[in-house]
């Protein structure tokens, strides 16, 4: 009866801990999917800065293969995209259209294709305040970009 009573209060302080942890830890991981239509499923990626390292795992969940419809993620200050963007077209898709070493480039997935997924570990201390996320696929770029903004 004694044993009874004391694992009853060990379950209601485990529930309590439980309720209290997404106030104390922020969500340090995001899953984006990308599809057959060229666009992600969003346009904001919101990073707590309370983060040492933020994971994007992208999922493509359309059926076309990469050579015809591939996608990625690449993050990069706002003003760097389109420099990135060109070098990557020239880098090709062996190289997951980003240029090898590219040093303005903050975090890139792999090219996938349909019914693929890769993660991303991006370092919260390289992002500015002013950065993107954008898929470099050659013409992907237009639709398939957002905004990575740094909140507490
Ligand atoms: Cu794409």
């Amino acid at each position: 009866m004694a044993f009874k009573l004391k694992l009853k209060h060990v379950l209601a302080a485990m529930a309590l801990s439980a309720a209290s942890l997404p106030v104390m830890a922020a969500e340090c991981s995001i899953d984006i999917e990308a599809n057959d239509a060229m666009q992600f499923n969003t346009k904001e990626i919101a990073v707590s800065k309370s983060c040492k390292e933020f994971t994007i795992n992208l999922k493509h969940t359309g059926q076309l293969p990469k050579a015809a419809m591939g996608h990625n993620v690449v993050i990069t200050k706002s003003a760097d995209m389109q420099g990135v963007e060109t070098d990557g077209i020239a880098a090709g898709a062996d190289k997951n259209y980003v240029k090898e070493g590219d040093e303005r480039v903050i975090a890139h997935t792999k090219l996938i294709g349909g019914g693929e997924s890769d993660s991303v570990k991006v370092p919260v201390d390289k992002l500015t305040g002013d950065d993107v996320f954008f898929c470099s696929f050659p013409g992907h770029g237009s639709m398939m970009k957002g905004v990575v903004k740094l909140v507490d």
